[in-house]
């Protein structure tokens, strides 16, 4: 098997849920797993073995202006926000798309040098959308497949590109297109419906001109039993000697998609109508990512605005109402403060699946749950419909909710976490790869896969 993904694990430990997941595929069926050198330069190398796994890992290395105007441009000041239905954040230069269509072109020649004819071809996201087109004008006949991570565009957004009609082909030459949420597959079937070279066969497939290509939802998830495991590690405290007490929490990579300002806004609304001496405080965790794109400029100074202005109203000598920390945090650590926090907060104003959702919920002490409030427009929401879902366009329903949430009686979070842990342990990762790559490979009954039949 080859993976392609934009990230590959570098260095000695393995961490993160898909990168895990992943790196257990591989480890159990071999191969090979392509992805981009975190540092710039020029050409491919074969990284160092990870311990004794029996795959490879290949990294190619971007150079400044790949970086600038494949990773950044096109990558994502292009197809981020248009999938995220930010099409007022495109930016649009023709070096974008030329570099993107060089790299997919470049990493295609990779796996055409390694690739036998019977492996199986799994490609990562976005980054990647011409991809299969490349590999097969190089006669590539392997079985390829897709997987979006984040959501499927609407139709109409998709006009935003300057060839709109690539976005079907491109993905016609995929045998399997995978994406999070059926909301997604229908949103992608509309694409296909509208187009007069897309035909639906009777089995569920699409012919799109002389190719066949299908279209599944696959919900990812996370590593449940491993990460309740940390969440339930009694030795660690992330708070050193500064406990806040009763406080909420969000996790998130610092994006505009993400929904924090509004955040923000609904917990200062939320604390408007709670006597000073018994507010919650807000533990915010968001490291900064693409800061060299201006729309994250302007998310990050937006926020610090608000969270200034918020901490400047409402905090006390003895009490800081929002605590915004800017950098990672060691899983484990994390997975301790989602178990202490009282509520979770979700508010993304789009999202492919959202997988801090599933951690919060994983990390929860069944006995004592927290409260989960996620947004409708997370692919999550589609099945943990349980979790107290909330329109995050709409600061006075989610301070509401936020109220609602810290006055909860216990047999309600019981009941309500009980039924989240149960999608969540129905998605967990590993299902995730597995029914991937068997619905990759059941066009081919002769062929078989150690650890997959
Ligand atoms: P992301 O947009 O990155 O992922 P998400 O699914 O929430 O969003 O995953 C973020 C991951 O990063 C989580 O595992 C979280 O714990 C971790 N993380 C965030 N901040 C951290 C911090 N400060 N320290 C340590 N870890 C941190 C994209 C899509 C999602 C989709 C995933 C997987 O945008 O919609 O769910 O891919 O497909």
């Amino acid at each position: 098997m080859i993976v392609v993904s934009n990230r590959i694990p570098t260095g000695e430990s393995v961490s993160g849920g898909l990168v895990v997941a992943l790196h257990d595929t591989l480890g159990c069926a071999g191969g090979i797993w392509i992805g981009a050198h975190p540092e710039p330069g020029i050409g491919e190398e074969t990284l160092d073995e990870l311990g004794l796994t029996p795959y490879r890992r290949l990294a190619f290395r971007l150079t400044e202006e790949e970086q600038k105007n494949y990773y950044l441009g096109y990558a994502n000041s292009v197809l981020w926000p248009l999938c995220h239905r930010r099409g007022d954040l495109v930016e649009m230069r023709p070096e974008y798309g030329a570099a993107y269509q060089a790299v997919n072109a470049r990493v295609a020649r990779m796996v055409g040098k390694i690739a036998r004819h019977d492996d199986l071809i799994w490609v990562h996201d976005y980054h990647f959308l011409p991809l299969a087109k490349e590999m097969r004008a190089l006669g590539l006949a392997n079985r390829i497949g897709f997987f979006l991570h984040v959501p499927f565009p609407a139709l109409g957004d998709l006009s935003v590109l300057s060839q709109p009609e690539r976005f079907a082909d491109d993905l016609a030459h995929y045998n399997l297109i995978g994406l999070q949420t059926r909301s997604d597959v229908a949103r992608c079937l509309e694409m296909f419906r509208a187009d007069p070279r897309a035909e639906f066969m009777p089995d569920g497939g699409i012919k799109f001109l002389d190719r066949i290509t299908a279209v599944r939802s696959f919900p990812i998830g996370i590593d449940t039993a491993g990460f309740a495991e940390d969440a339930a590690q009694e030795a660690v405290n992330p708070f050193g000697r500064g406990d806040p007490g009763r406080f909420l929490i969000g996790v998130d990579r610092l994006d505009y998609s993400k929904g924090l300002p509004n955040r923000f806004r609904a917990f200062a609304r939320y604390l408007e109508n709670r006597p000073a001496g018994s507010r919650p405080c807000l533990v915010q965790i968001a490291p900064p990512t693409r800061q060299q794109v201006r729309a994250y400029q302007d998310i990050t100074r937006e926020l610090e605005e608000i969270a200034g202005h918020v901490n400047g109203t409402f905090a006390e000598l003895d009490w800081t109402p929002i605590r915004y920390i800017h950098r990672s945090v060691p899983r484990v650590e994390l997975a301790r403060l989602y178990r202490k926090a009282s509520v979770g907060l979700v508010t993304s104003f789009a999202d492919g699946m959202n997988l801090v959702a599933k951690e919060y919920v994983a990390a929860q002490d069944p006995k004592n749950p927290g409260v989960l409030l996620l947004s409708r427009f997370a692919g999550a929401a589609e099945d943990m419909t349980d979790a107290l879902q909330i329109n995050p366009y709409d600061v006075e329903d989610v301070a509401t909710a936020i109220s609602t949430a810290l006055d909860m009686p216990l047999e309600e979070r019981q009941r309500r976490h009980a039924s989240c842990l149960d999608v969540v342990g129905r998605t967990d990762v590993t299902i995730w790869s597995t029914a991937f790559l068997r619905a990759l490979m059941t066009c081919i009954p002769s062929m078989t896969f150690p650890g997959f039949e």
